[in-house]
C-alpha cells in the first residue's frame, strides 16, 4: 500500500468518524444546553450484613459497608455506527458500516461516606463513622473518546466529559444506645429496658438472657425519611408505633431478620392469590417508655414484649383496606382462622429458612390499644413459640 491510497481511505474514516460524532452530539449537547442533569433510571440493590435489599434506603452501622449493584435498564451503545459509507477497498472489504469503538472510563462520586468501584456496575459504600441520616448522589462521570484509532484521527476528537446524577440514595447510619445512660437517644427518651440479668425473670427469659439484652442501634426517623422505602413491601415509617406529640424525631431498633420474614410473609400470601402489597403494622418497635404510655391507656404487655428488642411487630392483611382483617382462608367469615392462615405460612417459613420466632394470633380486641379485628404478632426471637 503506498502513501496516496492510505491517506484516501483515512480522509473517509475521518468523514465517517464526524458522521457518526453528529450522531452522539445532540445527546451531550442536549444535556450541555439544557442545563438539566440527564438522569438514568437503576434498579437497585444493596446487600449489607449478607442480605440483599432493593430499595432507595439502607440502614447502616458507621462505618459498615453497603454493595450496591447498579443495573442500567436502557442500554447505552458502547459502539458506534456509521451507515452507508463506501471506503476504498484497500482498506477495508465494501464495507455497508463500520464499528467504532467508544472508550469510557466512569469515575463515581458521593458527597457523604466513601465510594470504591468494585466492578463496572457495583460499587462499595463506606458509611461514615457519624451517625445520621444521608442523603447521598452518586455521581458518573464518563470521558468517552475513541479507540482502535490513529492518533491523527483521535487529536481531531477530543474526549467528551459527561457527568450525570445516576442515583440518590437515603442512608440511615445508626446511633448505638448505652443502656447504663440516661434512657436517651439523640435526647430521645427511649426509658429503661428490663433487667434480663435480674434472679425474679421468668424461666424462659433466664434460658437465654441473651436474647433479651437491648438493642444497641437505633435509627433516627424524621419526616423526610420515614416514607422512605427500606425494602420491598414496607417503608421506615411503618415500624414507628408512635410519635412523641413533642418532637420531630423518633428512634426505632429494626432488627433485620423481622423485615425479612414480614418480607417473606407478602411473598406467600402474594402467591396465594392475595393481592398484598404490604401488611397494615399497628404496632413496630416499641421502647420501654412506650410500653408505659400504651399501658397508662390499658395495653398490656408482657414485660420482655419483643417489640422493645426491634424484632416483633403486631399486624393485619388489610388488602382490601377496609381497616380489617381480610378474609385470608376465604371461608366468608373474617375470625381468628384468618390470623391463624398467617401463622401457618410463618410455621411454614420457619420450616424452610431455620429461623424461628413467635407468633400470636388474636379473633379480636383484646384491650383498647389494638383493633377490632383479628390481628397477628409475629416476632425473630429466636426459638419457636406460640401463643
Ligand atoms: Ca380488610
Ligand atoms: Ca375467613
Amino acid at each position: 500500500m503506498n502513501e496516496a491510497q492510505t491517506k484516501r481511505p483515512m480522509r473517509w474514516l475521518a468523514a465517517a468518524l464526524i458522521a457518526a460524532m453528529a450522531a452522539v452530539w445532540p445527546w451531550t449537547h442536549a444535556t450541555a444546553a439544557t442545563g438539566m442533569t440527564q438522569v438514568t433510571q437503576f434498579r437497585t440493590t444493596a446487600e449489607i450484613g449478607g442480605m440483599t435489599f432493593e430499595g432507595r434506603a439502607f440502614v447502616l452501622k458507621p462505618g459498615q459497608e453497603a454493595h450496591l449493584m447498579a443495573v442500567k435498564e436502557t442500554d447505552e451503545g458502547a459502539s458506534l455506527t456509521a451507515e452507508g459509507l463506501t471506503f476504498n477497498p484497500i482498506t477495508i472489504d465494501k464495507p455497508e458500516s463500520i464499528q467504532l469503538s467508544v472508550l469510557t472510563k466512569t469515575h463515581w462520586q458521593v458527597q457523604t461516606g466513601k465510594i470504591t468501584a468494585l466492578g463496572e456496575r457495583e460499587l462499595k459504600w463506606v458509611a461514615p463513622d457519624r451517625p445520621g441520616n444521608y442523603e447521598i448522589e452518586l455521581t458518573q462521570t464518563h470521558t468517552q473518546g475513541f479507540e482502535n484509532l490513529s492518533m491523527s484521527l483521535q487529536s481531531k476528537l477530543p474526549a467528551t466529559t459527561n457527568e450525570r446524577a445516576i442515583a440518590r440514595y437515603t442512608m440511615l447510619v445508626m446511633q448505638q444506645f448505652d443502656r447504663d445512660g440516661n434512657g436517651l437517644i439523640g435526647g430521645f427518651p427511649i426509658g429503661v429496658y428490663p433487667n434480663e440479668d435480674g434472679e425474679n425473670v421468668k424461666p424462659y427469659i433466664a434460658a437465654r438472657r441473651e436474647k433479651y439484652h437491648p438493642p444497641k442501634w437505633f435509627i433516627c426517623v424524621t419526616p423526610e425519611v420515614s416514607n422512605q422505602k427500606i425494602s420491598p413491601h414496607f417503608r421506615l415509617g411503618q415500624f414507628v408505633t408512635e410519635w412523641e406529640s413533642n418532637r420531630p424525631d423518633t428512634y426505632i431498633a429494626l432488627d433485620m431478620r423481622l423485615l425479612e420474614r414480614l418480607e417473606e410473609i407478602v411473598v406467600e400470601l402474594n402467591k396465594a392469590g392475595h393481592k398484598v402489597e404490604t401488611l397494615k403494622i399497628f404496632r413496630g418497635y416499641m421502647s420501654p417508655n412506650l410500653v408505659q404510655r400504651f399501658r397508662r391507656r390499658g395495653g398490656e404487655f408482657t414485660d420482655f414484649t419483643r417489640q422493645m428488642y426491634g424484632d416483633g411487630a403486631a399486624f393485619i392483611v388489610d388488602a382490601d383496606n377496609d381497616g380489617k382483617m381480610d378474609d385470608l382462608n376465604k371461608d366468608d367469615k373474617i375470625d381468628k382462622a384468618d390470623a391463624e392462615y398467617v401463622e401457618q405460612i410463618c410455621t411454614r417459613l420457619e420450616r424452610a429458612s431455620g429461623k424461628y420466632g413467635g407468633v400470636g394470633v388474636y379473633s379480636g380486641r383484646t384491650d383498647p390499644t389494638t383493633p377490632e379485628t383479628p390481628w397477628v404478632e409475629v416476632d425473630m426471637r429466636g426459638n419457636r413459640e406460640r401463643w
